[in-house]
């Protein structure tokens, strides 16, 4: 009987020891990634002598200790695009009311340009009907008027403009066309020296449609170029008259 009993005793407190062992192991698998193992509780006193058997007393439980915090791990992939952000604010009234009035402004210069083109147009075809010729970028014009070479010079210098100098072919044809059956003043002169014939701005001339036998400085008193009917040349005295016709 006493044999029995103390066998029993023996089961049992081996079973509570192994049990406590699991718990311990279980507690140190959960826990030891994270933390750092406790120290297992201290084992109770041994029973006394077996005369009485009793129990020892359990032990106090291990202390926990946590663990550092191990390193980050690596950025992982990045995320799906985020959704379209709210639109911006409007822009401010002031800028819209000055973007207005300058299109107000540009649509009234465009409306001035197409009132001046109109007008242009119109000046244009009375010149051309009263006989101006327009070559190249240039325009002869007459008044009809004949006058001396100095009061013709007078004459177109008033409208800012200059006595015709006909610098190529086409000038002089156009020219031509204006003189018909009489002759006009060029702005040529050999004034400032016998035989050196010279644009307005002093710069020898480049180009010349001399008739046959001129320039002959006739009476050594010829100064002056004309253009006669057939687009020829001829030097003449600046005081006698001829057509003046001014190129703008
Ligand atoms: C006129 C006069 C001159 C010209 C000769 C040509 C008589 O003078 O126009 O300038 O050279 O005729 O014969
Ligand atoms: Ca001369
Ligand atoms: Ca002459």
């Amino acid at each position: 009987m006493y044999l029995l009993k103390l066998f029993n005793i023996l089961v049992v407190g081996m079973s509570l020891a192994l049990a406590s062992v699991s718990d311990q192991r279980g507690h140190e698998v959960n826990t030891c990634t994270v933390m750092a193992c406790g120290n297992p509780g201290l084992n109770g006193l041994p029973g006394r002598d077996g005369r009485d058997g009793s129990k020892g007393e359990k032990g106090e439980p291990g202390i926990s200790v946590k663990g550092q915090q191990g390193f980050p791990g690596k950025a992982g992939p990045p995320g799906p695009k985020g959704d379209q952000g709210i639109p911006g604010l409007k822009g401010q009234k002031g800028e819209q009311t000055a973007v207005d009035a300058v299109q107000r402004q540009i649509t009234a210069l465009e409306k001035s340009i197409q009132t001046l083109q109109a007008e242009l147009g119109k000046y244009k075809k009375v010149l051309l009907l009263q006989g101006a010729m327009k070559v190249g970028g240039k325009i002869f014009v007459s008044s009809g008027r004949e006058d001396t070479y100095s009061k013709g010079k007078i004459l177109c210098a008033k409208e800012g403009a200059a006595l015709a100098s006909p610098r190529n072919a086409a000038e002089n044809a156009a020219l031509q066309a204006i003189v018909k059956s009489s002759h006009a003043f060029l702005d040529i002169n050999d004034q400032q020296t016998e035989g050196r014939f010279v644009y307005l701005n002093g710069e020898p001339i480049t180009y010349t449609n001399w008739k046959s036998g001129e320039p002959n400085d006739h009476n050594k008193n010829e100064d002056c170029v004309i253009i006669v009917s057939n687009g020829l040349w001829n030097d003449l005295n600046c005081q006698q008259n001829s057509l003046i016709i001014c190129e703008v």
